[in-house]
């Protein structure tokens, strides 16, 4: 069908660290070996300028505001979404994240989003089994059933999932710049306690070479066509050995269920920290390889182009960015004379949260907000702050994390053509009335 393109490299022994990937990956860029699985770089390139553009934010729009919004189910999701918990965009439904405020630590699938680029499919967990092939395995190829995966050792992990262009309507309502791309404002994020078996007890039972640097899990769903008909084959993205054998999942539970389809039934990967891409749905089949691995996931897509950017584009998106929401609606009317609690969460995809730091005044003064959560890495901590507004009138609500690395939400985000990784603080509207 689509077989990966290979190019000879010398044998590498061992993990290699997430760095010294990257750079092997980028000088392949540079020397116009790396291919989309037969599609050729500029030919994806000009598809997605294509595709995206005709769904870019509009300059200037607000970001959905609740009274526009679609009632009428995405194609291909299974689970009920009610209006008052998501926004329809196309094929996905965002959660609203001030739906979140009636929920926990984690998100119940009830609201967690959807991301699917075709539909969901519907996989029988009795029948179903994962197949791991490839030079990479000193063997042949081994299949694994769900009761197998079972047999193993389960862990369990808190962690995000969180689309790479989770935010980003907020590059054209903040910054005025034009992006490919679904149009998220906040909530293609949420958090799941997922349990399953560790990837790497997978892949050593199944004969891991000393030659292995590449994984490629792929989907079961259907192939994904662009908008002008060119089928990139299923859904699929390579993961370098270092990620594999450090924390990734093979998650058949979600929050304490067995995973429900629209997030990967049976069997999805969960790469915590990374962006959701990352975390193969549906998964099918994981190919192990000797040479680094292409696919229009990681070679056009999710990689940071523009003119902050070398021509070649970034190294492939790995951990997601540093981001902080107000659990409110886009342009909340809040009473005056009362006391409000502001409320949100903020994540970062490199740390844990150190603090957060909010301001009701657009900015001219900043306060402390109280953290609910013991911070950790991969999830979300909670936060809020009393706010007794005086005056009526519209202002806006800034929010501002820090991570235990130091860094800081910036003012503005580098623009980047597909939107990918929006970190800059959010100027969340409100109205005193
Ligand atoms: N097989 C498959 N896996 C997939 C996708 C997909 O469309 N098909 N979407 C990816 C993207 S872009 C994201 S952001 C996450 C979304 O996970 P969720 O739908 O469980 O929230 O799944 C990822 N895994
Ligand atoms: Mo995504």
């Amino acid at each position: 069908m689509y077989p990966s393109r290979r190019k000879a490299h010398p044998a590498v022994g061992g993990a290699p660290s997430e760095a010294s990937y990257d750079r092997r990956r980028l000088r392949e860029w540079l020397a116009g070996e790396a291919r989309a699985d037969g599609v050729a770089r500029r030919d994806v390139l000009r598809l997605v300028a294509a595709a995206g553009l005709a769904s870019a934010v509009p300059v200037g729009l607000a970001p959905s505001p609740a009274s526009a919004a679609p009632s009428e189910a995405a194609p291909g999701i299974v689970k009920p979404l009610p209006p008052e918990r998501f926004t329809i965009r196309g094929t996905n439904a965002e959660t609203r994240f001030e739906s979140l405020a009636a929920t926990g630590h984690t998100t119940p699938v009830s609201h967690f989003f959807v991301r699917n680029h075709t539909a969901t499919p519907r996989i029988d967990a009795d029948t179903w089994s994962l197949r791991i092939w490839g030079d990479g395995l000193t063997g042949g190829a081994r299949e694994f059933t769900l009761a197998d995966l079972k047999r193993l050792p389960a862990v369990s992990r808190t962690a995000f999932v969180e689309c790479a262009g989770n935010g980003r309507s907020l590059f054209a309502t903040q910054q005025g710049q034009e992006v490919s791309g679904t149009a998220w404002t906040l909530g293609a994020v949420g958090v799941a306690r997922w349990r399953g078996a560790r990837l790497s007890d997978v892949l050593r039972l199944a004969g891991l070479s000393r030659r292995a640097v590449d994984v490629l899990p792929r989907g079961l769903d259907a192939d994904y066509v662009t908008a002008d008909g060119t089928n990139l084959g299923r859904v699929r993205r390579p993961l370098p050995l270092a990620k594999a054998l450090d924390d990734v999942i093979l998650a058949y539970e979600m929050n304490g269920a067995p995973l429900p389809p629209d997030h990967g039934h049976p069997v999805r990967l969960l790469a915590p920290s990374w962006v959701g891409i990352a975390s193969i749905k549906w998964l099918g089949d994981i190919e192990v390889s000797s040479a680094p691995l292409y696919s229009p996931w990681n070679t056009d897509f999710y990689r940071l182009y523009g003119d902050g950017y070398p021509p070649q584009g970034s190294a492939p998106l790995t951990r997601q960015t540093l981001k902080s929401a107000f659990e409110l609606p886009w342009n909340a009317r809040l009473p005056t004379g009362t006391r409000h609690r502001l409320t949100g969460r903020a994540w970062s995809g490199a740390a844990a949260i150190a603090r957060v730091d909010v301001s009701t005044d657009a900015g001219t003064t900043w306060h402390r907000a109280h953290l609910h959560d013991t911070p950790h890495r991969a999830t979300w901590t909670r936060w809020s702050l009393p706010w007794h507004p005086t005056h009526p009138g519209p202002t806006t609500l800034l929010s501002r994390a820090t991570d235990t690395t130091g860094r800081v939400q910036p003012r503005t985000t580098t623009h980047n053509t597909q939107g990918y990784l929006f970190d800059a603080v959010v100027r969340h509207a409100v109205t005193v009335v």
